[in-house]
């Protein structure tokens, strides 16, 4: 697939797997995890969307740091290339090899080394699955300070690599203010050890904030210190319904007003990212089946009286003032769980369609919806089975997403550049929190300048002079 649509990009000058590095990984590392059987490597040659293949032949699990170092430093000297790997969930392509890079799972990196109650500090590996961590932190009356709807699968380690921003970034704010420490290997096998567990720490250049988003470019991530918030007492939630997106601005000014430090997501969902959940999924619909935007409000507190008397007056307000039709509230944990799951469902249903065109852009509030409309006098006389958008709308991220039942270059034509230059015009971001991966590489110049990409080429070179790590991403490809 990569090679039909990418026809421009040429496998690095890199070596390619022999028997003699395979042995050497299995001196390293047990047999069982160095996989090299065809079957098994296709789950991890091919991403969440489906969208890209790669061809690797190998996949390694190591499960402590001075394996990934050794591995590291081995493929440093050989100049193979490699693809680090979390729970492959991914939107842009980053996660895959794009031709036989070998593939560094953290798979089994899982191990919970210790939570501190009174600092609610969390220190794991790299690789532990979010919603485990999220279980694991529970018991100590702690929860995560990031929550997405990969969470069964994607890793802490991806989280970090990607900066993943998520459905509660509104109340508790990207990985870079929780994230206290990292410890992550360089390119040449260097353990890079910041794995600081302190909220203040300003000894010279702060190291760790160059791994957090850098999708495997310039180091693999081990380990990781995030600083965790008290479990909320009391959560409630709100499935509203508008009729126009004016309406959805207002009553995000007013339940900020209102809500104020309990507000915990603001999040959006338009008529067909809504109904396409519902009817994938088959799922009970809160609001009427036809309505143009839906929102879901939810509070997060530490007295359920105080907070459901905050929340009833909002709603009061915003009814006497025309922003909201229609709505239920949930404060039981399996009622909130079923209107998050209409939320978090929307991306898995939009697969169901065929291909998926997905544009994650921020962009300020006031414009937050023009590009869906756009696109769709665009995409009118096409084999568009859906133009939608919902998001982050607290945060200014719109999820634009487009399908048509297969890939199509025509419609793929229509859509690019054309959503990258309506973004730079309003001064967006062409990746508010998905990253640039492999698919989004080229476009990066729309939304950073040159002199700001040239210093990025030159930290890759500083940090990963062969250029071994996740090459053809995240760097324009004249920058490898
Ligand atoms: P992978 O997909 O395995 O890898 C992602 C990138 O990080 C790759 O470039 C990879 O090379 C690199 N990488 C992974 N682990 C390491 C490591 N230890 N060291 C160095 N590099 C590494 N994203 C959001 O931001 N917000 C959302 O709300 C959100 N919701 C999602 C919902 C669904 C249903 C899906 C499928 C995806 C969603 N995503 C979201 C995208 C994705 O889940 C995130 O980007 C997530 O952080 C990726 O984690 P992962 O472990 O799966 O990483
Ligand atoms: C979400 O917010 C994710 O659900 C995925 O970031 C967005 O599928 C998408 O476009
Ligand atoms: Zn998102």
């Amino acid at each position: 697939l990569t090679q039909v649509r990418y026809p421009k990009v040429k496998r690095g000058n890199y070596a390619s797997l022999t028997d003699k590095h395979l042995a050497f990984f299995e001196s390293v590392l047990p047999k069982s995890r160095v996989i090299t059987d065809a079957t098994d490597l296709d789950a991890y040659n091919v991403d969440w969307l489906r969208s890209f293949k790669g061809a690797s032949k190998v996949v390694l699990k190591p499960k402590t740091t001075d394996e990934v170092s050794a591995i590291l430093k081995y493929c440093n000297d050989q100049v193979l290339a490699v693809c680090p790997q979390g729970g492959n969930t991914g939107l842009v392509g980053g996660s895959v090899p794009v031709f036989d890079e070998v593939i560094l799972s953290t798979a089994l990196m899982n191990e919970v080394i210790s939570v501190d109650k009174t600092t609610g500090v969390l220190v794991c590996q790299a690789g532990c699955v979010l919603e485990n961590l999220e279980g694991k932190v529970h018991e100590h009356g702690l929860m995560m300070p990031l929550d997405l709807g990969a969470k069964g699968s994607c890793h802490i380690g991806g989280n970090i690599s990607t900066n993943a921003g998520g459905i509660r970034l509104l109340r508790y704010g990207s990985l870079h203010g929780s994230v206290l420490g990292i410890e992550a290997v360089k390119a040449d096998g260097a353990i890079i050890d910041c794995l600081s567990t302190l909220k203040k720490d300003n000894t010279g250049y702060h190291l760790k904030h160059l791994f957090l988003g850098s999708e495997g470019t310039l180091g693999i991530v081990t380990k990781v210190a995030i600083q965790c918030p008290p479990l909320p007492q009391a959560v409630n939630v709100a499935f509203l319904a508008l009729d126009s997106f004016e309406k959805v601005l207002s009553t995000f000014r007013l339940a900020k007003k209102c809500l104020g430090e309990i507000l915990s997501s603001f999040e959006f969902m338009d008529n067909g990212s809504l109904m396409g959940a519902i009817k994938v999924f088959n799922l009970p619909c809160p609001v009427p089946e036809n309505t143009p935007f839906s929102l879901l409000i939810e509070t997060s507190g530490g007295n359920s009286k105080h907070d459901e008397e905050k929340l009833s007056s909002f709603l009061e307000e915003a009814t006497n003032k025309g922003f909201i039709n229609d709505g239920t509230i949930a404060s039981e944990p399996s009622r909130i769980n079923a209107l998050w799951q209409i939320r978090e469902s929307i991306t898995e249903s939009l697969k169901h369609d065929g291909y998926v065109y997905k544009y994650d852009i921020s962009i300020p509030i006031q414009h937050f919806y023009e590009i869906v409309l756009l696109m769709q006098e665009r995409l009118k006389d096409t084999a568009v089975v859906k133009c939608c958008g919902y998001g982050h709308v607290g945060d200014g991220n719109l999820h634009l997403n487009i399908t048509s039942p297969k890939y199509d270059v025509d419609i793929l034509n229509l859509i690019e550049p054309f959503v990258y230059e309506w973004t730079s015009k309003h001064r967006g971001s062409i990746s508010a929190e998905h990253g640039l991966g492999f698919k989004k590489s080229d476009v990066v110049h729309y939304s950073k300048s040159a002199e700001a990409l040239k210093l990025m080429a030159e930290i890759k070179a500083l940090m990963d002079p062969k250029g071994i790590l996740n090459p053809y991403k995240v760097l324009p490809s004249g920058a490898h």
